[in-house]
Formats: structure tokens, C-alpha cells, sequence
């Protein structure tokens, strides 16, 4: 990769995107209001034990009421990107069939008043709210979501043509297709046989072409689209060159049925030697659609796992127990996860533009000083991140920017209201935003473009 060597303390590019994320289901509340159909998360939540505390997705942070207020917040912290996502079910209620014009109208409110407020959105067509209807015909394991996906992707695309450039079209397929069919953690649960789950992948990989199309054909002039994934990402215990080529090797066998597949245009031999008979089916004509060339790749990089090379290949550790980490016991604190995660990518599939597109830290109490939250471990991570970031620039990863999530405390998924993400406070009783210690933090080095 080329350096462009910037120095320790010296700014990003100056096209560098500093920004925030969010999710309609964790934030809009509304759940039932002008015709919004119920999503997966709808009905998921009110299953016993599924989510803490009984929490729903009902009222979240009454984003649906109050965005002209959560923008006017967020553009005075200097923020002026925001990834956001539309919510399926207020588009079409059933999935599929009749188009609801009050859901519409409410993203025309809601991306008016940004443009007023001076933010440019970042718009995910799916990010796990699946309209309950259509789980009901089968879901992720069905071509049925996949043809209905096409219909909204295009629906969508098409309305919000001229208040959007940047879009998303999934948003971590592996977190709702093995969590929510193979380990059963996340909406709607269940627990299917590898066989169906990797059938998942397949039409989350089906859509994701769908929604390339989609853009394509309705986005107008300089409008992008890239895919968001979690992939997972290896961390070379020692940065001796062949402690790197077994991160590399483990990175690229563990992307192999997302990134790996895209990148290849078919499933890769050695992913289908691993799945063996549970192969997902593939039609003709699949592979084309899901192969279509993007315009960035989004990633959600929060962790790591190290790896090494051993005897008999790429050793991956095993986390020790007392290993630094945030409140979600998956968050490990590992800010090279970073550099290497845009690094690998950039290595094994040579995107020319990628993007962090979520990556933050959650907490279950934060301490409280003169009624400031005063979340110095958030300050920490991000301050970590970003120098990773900076590295990976200067390395001449071509990595474009950085999402933070999130803007505001919000309903994270099965652990529900209590795991906070934001660097806004919220007070889930009063509805009351409060930025914490690291909305400022994070502000500072929006308007210096440096990390300080
Ligand atoms: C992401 N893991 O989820 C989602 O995109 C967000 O909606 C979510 O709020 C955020 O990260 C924080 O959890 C993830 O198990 C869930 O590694 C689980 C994992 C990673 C990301």
C-alpha cells in the first residue's frame, strides 16, 4: 500500500467523513403509529425472556417526534453526517403489496429537516427491522423476502432520490441471519439447521444485489452504494510478517461466505468444502446480481480476535476472561481491530474506498460528575480508534472515514435499554438528551479534524 506517512499529530484528509450512526428500530419508537406495520423486533420483544428487562422497541427515544430537536443537538456538536436507517415496515406494512404514503412522508419530514439542520445522511435500506408479515411467509429463509426487498429497495430508492447520496443496502447480514435463525439471540429466534441458515446468507446476499440495482437505476447522478458487514477480524499478535500472513489467512477464511463470495462472484472452494451438503442453493443468474460492483464497503468493526501463525497454520487465542472489555460481553478493547480490519479488507478484496461504519462501546452505568456524564472509557475508545485509523491512512489504506456509534443512547436489541451506546445521554423516562463528556470529546476533533 502506498504511504502517505502523516504525521503523529497531524489532521485527516481533508475529505475525511467524521460521523454518526443510529438504526430506525433502536431509536424511532412510533412502533405502531400512521400505518407501520410490525417487525420482527415488534413481536420478538414481547417473547418472555428474549430481551432484557421485557423492553420493546414501543417509544426508544421518540426519534419519530423529536428529530428536528436531535438534529438541531447534533449539528451543534458540529456533527454534519449521520447514518440512519429506514425503517421497512412503515414503507410497506405487509412487507410487500400496499405501500403506506404516511411512512413516506415521514422520511420526507425527517431528511427536510436535516438538510435544514446542514447534515448529510448516510441512508441503510435495512438494518434487522423485517416486517413481521413477511416473517410469517418464511423470512430470511424464503426468496420471498428477497423478491419483496427488490420492490422496497426500488420504492425507496426512488422517493428519497434527491435528499440522498450515500447509500447502504444491509446492515451485518451475519447478525441477523446466524443470530436470528441459527443461535436464535436476535429477532425473530429461531433455530434452524446450517443448512437453512447458510440459505439465509444467500438471499441477505440476494437483496444486497437488489439494492446495488436499486441505486443504480433510481439514485440519480453521484449517488454511491456499498454493502455495511461485520466481518471479523484477526489482529497479528506480533507485526513480524508472519504473524500477518496467518491474520490474513484466518481473516479471509472467516469472511469467506459474505465478503469472500461477493468478492469472487460464487461461493469460494474452500467455503464450500466447509459447509460440504449444507451448501446454500444458488440459481443462475444469482451470483451476477449479488457480484455487482459497489462504490465503498461499509464496515462495523468493534473488536478482534488475535491470531498467530502456528504449527499447523493460523492460531487464533482464546480470549482470556479477565481481557479488558466494554458491558457486551463480545466488546473486547482492541483498537488495532481498526487498522487491520480496513487493512485485510483493503489486502484480500481491494476496495477502493471503505468506511467504518459503526464503532463504539457499551456501558451499563456511567459515572455521573456535577451531572455531566463523565464516560472517560468511551473518550478512551474512540481516542484508541481513531489512532488506528490514522495509522491505517497513513499506511494508504484508502479509508474514507468513521461512523460513531452512537449518537444517542438507544434500544440495543436483546439488551435493551440498559446498555448504553451514546455519546448523547438519554433519560428514557423524561425523553431528556444530555451529550456526555464524549459528544464533546468527539465534537473537538470533528471541528480540528485531529485527534486530541
Ligand atoms: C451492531 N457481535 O451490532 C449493530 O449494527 C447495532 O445495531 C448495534 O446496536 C451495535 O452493533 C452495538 O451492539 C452488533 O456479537 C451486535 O460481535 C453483535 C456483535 C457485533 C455487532
Amino acid at each position: 500500500a502506498r504511504k502517505i506517512a502523516l504525521g503523529y499529530d497531524s489532521p485527516f484528509p481533508a475529505d475525511f467523513v467524521f460521523g454518526v450512526a443510529a438504526a430506525s428500530a433502536q431509536i424511532e419508537g412510533a412502533a405502531f403509529k400512521d400505518g407501520k406495520g410490525e417487525s420482527v423486533w415488534d413481536r420478538f420483544a414481547r417473547i418472555p425472556g428474549k430481551v432484557h428487562n421485557g423492553d420493546t422497541p414501543d417509544v426508544a427515544c421518540d426519534h419519530y417526534h423529536r428529530f428536528d430537536e436531535d438534529f438541531a443537538l447534533m449539528a451543534s456538536l458540529g456533527m454534519k453526517t449521520y447514518r440512519l436507517s429506514i425503517a421497512w415496515p412503515r414503507i410497506y406494512p405487509k412487507g410487500d403489496g400496499e405501500l403506506n404514503q404516511a411512512g413516506l412522508d415521514f422520511y420526507h419530514r425527517l431528511f427536510a429537516s436535516m438538510k435544514k439542520h446542514g447534515i448529510t445522511p448516510w441512508v441503510t435500506l435495512f438494518h434487522w427491522d423485517l416486517p413481521q408479515a413477511l416473517e410469517d411467509r418464511g423470512g430470511w429463509t424464503s426468496r420471498v423476502t428477497v423478491d419483496a426487498f427488490a420492490q422496497y429497495a426500488d420504492t425507496v430508492v426512488k422517493a428519497f432520490a434527491k435528499d440522498v447520496k450515500h447509500w447502504i443496502t444491509l446492515n451485518e447480514i451475519l447478525c441477523f441471519t446466524l443470530l436470528g435463525y441459527g443461535t436464535g439471540s436476535k429477532a425473530p429466534g429461531r433455530k434452524e439447521s446450517n443448512k437453512v441458515v447458510n440459505q439465509t446468507y444467500h438471499h441477505a446476499l440476494l437483496c444486497h444485489g437488489h439494492g446495488v440495482r436499486a441505486v443504480r437505476k433510481h439514485g440519480g447522478k453521484g449517488a454511491q452504494v456499498g454493502l455495511t458487514d461485520n466481518c471479523s477480524v484477526a489482529v497479528p499478535v506480533t507485526e513480524k510478517p508472519a504473524d500477518i500472513a496467518a491474520a490474513k489467512a484466518w481473516f479471509i477464511d472467516r469472511n469467506a461466505q459474505i465478503l469472500g463470495a461477493i468478492h469472487a462472484g460464487r461461493y469460494t472452494d474452500n467455503f464450500l468444502k466447509r459447509v460440504g451438503a449444507d451448501a446454500p442453493d444458488v440459481q443462475p443468474g444469482d451470483f451476477d446480481l449479488i457480484s455487482l460492483p459497489t462504490d465503498f464497503l461499509g464496515l462495523n468493526i468493534y473488536s478482534a480476535t488475535y491470531v498467530r501463525a502456528g504449527k499447523a497454520g493460523p492460531e487464533a487465542l482464546p480470549t482470556p476472561v479477565n481481557y479488558p472489555r466494554a458491558d457486551s460481553t463480545w466488546l473486547r478493547l482492541t483498537p488495532q481491530c481498526l487498522y487491520w480490519g480496513t487493512r485485510l479488507s483493503h489486502e484480500a478484496y481491494g476496495h477502493q474506498a471503505i468506511y467504518i461504519t459503526e464503532n463504539g462501546c457499551g456501558y451499563d452505568t456511567e459515572p455521573v460528575v456535577n451531572g455531566e456524564v463523565f464516560d472517560l472509557h468511551r473518550r478512551d475508545y474512540v481516542r484508541s480508534h481513531l489512532r488506528e485509523v490514522h495509522r491505517a491512512i497513513s499506511d494508504g489504506v484508502p479509508l474514507k472515514g468513521y461512523f460513531l456509534w452512537s449518537f444517542i443512547d438507544n434500544y440495543e436489541w436483546e439488551d435493551g435499554y440498559q446498555r448504553r451506546f451514546g455519546i448523547v445521554h438519554c433519560d428514557f423516562a423524561t425523553q431528556t438528551r444530555t451529550p456526555k463528556l464524549s459528544a464533546r470529546y468527539y465534537s473537538d476533533i470533528i471541528k480540528e479534524r485531529r485527534i486530541l
